[in-house]
């Protein structure tokens, strides 16, 4: 038998128990030896249910002490940036979640640090591994809508997401850094790299520090053009909480996906429908389902890639193409003009 990658996760908080699950599931391939949070009782509670050897509450002791592959990072953002140089420093690779970091210059360092200690470097980008956005990668793959032309790619919802992110409220730059870099992540993979960004944001809900309602307008370099829009003040019924909605058209046909997580393919040959629903796992729950499961799925990319040697699909190299979608998004909301996205 292969040896399991031996593992460290830090943070743990409320989206943890998800990469915990995970990782007890693909257990033949990573063994969890240790977890980390500054809050002694959240280490202390996550290590007893979910056996986990060890715990601590200071990083640097954890990589001091354990030998690991990899750490697991689910902190928020503002301490991305020092946990993944400290684990570069003692030569371990990391898996850090979204959003990378505050700015650009902490991911194009985490990236450096990484690079220069020769480890990978995996943003947690989670929607793209989402079975349903699986299911249409694998359509649009196919041929079966042609060329695409032109999408919407929507995430609307009034569901409160304060309850259990508190942090939210509190953060400047806010639902386009929390929900619009996922969004415009799939931008980047269903419908192509971008050119020009225009956008528009609104703060609607009182009581919240930064916008909490975008809509994107991206001019593809293919030529295509996508609407990217995500509201956390979209009161519909039904709420489609937390289900991403596409409209993709092509030359030869179009398809969407509905709330629900119908999808209706219209191509050459016709018409069909079809649930990209998948069976709840027993630790997932709706309305959470496709969320919590594509971080199996994430997690599982990083196992393969990690085995094959061979770098993912959401590298922190790759991220910073994302990263320039959503600073692009920023300074055209301010200056009101489109804005050609970074290097
Ligand atoms: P949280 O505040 O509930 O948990 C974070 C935990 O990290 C806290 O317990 C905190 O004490 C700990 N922590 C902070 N700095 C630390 C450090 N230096 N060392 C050790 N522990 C430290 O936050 P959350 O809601 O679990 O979110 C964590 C991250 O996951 C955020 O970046 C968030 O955006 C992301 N997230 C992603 C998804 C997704 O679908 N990809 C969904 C929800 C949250
Ligand atoms: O923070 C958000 C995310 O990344 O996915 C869903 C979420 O937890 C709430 O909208």
């Amino acid at each position: 038998m292969t040896e399991r990658h031996r593992a460290g996760l830090i943070g743990c908080g409320f989206f943890a128990r998800n990469h915990l699950h995970g990782w007890r599931d693909l257990g033949e391939a990573v063994e969890l030896v240790a977890v980390c949070d500054l809050d002694a009782a959240k280490a202390q509670a996550a290590a007893a249910a979910f056996a986990v050897p060890r715990w601590y509450t200071d990083a640097r002791t954890m990589l001091e002490r354990e030998r690991l592959d990899f750490v697991d990072i689910v902190t928020t953002m503002p301490s991305h940036r020092p946990l993944v140089t400290l684990a570069a420093e003692h030569g371990v690779a990391a898996i850090v979640q979204k959003p990378f970091a505050p700015t650009r210059e902490d991911c194009v360092a985490m990236v450096e640090a990484c690079a220069a200690a020769g480890v990978p470097l995996m943003v947690h980008e989670n929607f793209r591994f989402q079975s349903p956005m699986l299911a249409v990668r694998e359509v649009l793959t196919s041929g079966a809508i042609g060329e695409i032309t032109w999408a919407r790619i929507a995430w609307r919802t009034g569901y409160d997401i304060y309850a259990g992110q508190p942090y939210l409220a509190k953060e400047e730059r806010f639902i386009l850094l929390d929900i619009g870099v996922h969004v415009l992540d799939l931008a980047r993979v269903l419908v192509g790299e971008v050119e020009r960004v225009h956008a528009e944001t609104q703060s609607i809900r009182p009581g919240i520090a930064g916008e909490d309602a975008a809509t994107v307008l991206l001019r593809h370099r293919s030529g295509a053009v996508s609407v990217i829009d995500c509201s956390y003040a979209s009161y519909r019924d039904p709420d489609p909480f937390p289900e991403t909605l596409l409209e993709i058209e092509g030359r030869e046909g179009s398809l969407v996906l509905s709330p629900g997580l119908e999808l209706k393919v219209r191509g050459r040959s016709g018409t069909s429908v079809r649930s990209l629903r998948t069976p709840t796992l027993p630790w997932t729950a709706e309305p959470w389902h496709v969320a919590q499961e594509s971080v199996l799925n994430t997690q599982r990319h990083w196992v393969t890639c990690l085995e094959a040697g061979r770098e993912p699909e959401t590298s922190g190299r790759d991220n910073l193409k994302t990263y320039a979608l959503v600073e692009a998004a920023y300074e055209s909301a301010r200056i009101q003009q489109a804005v050609r996205p970074g290097a």
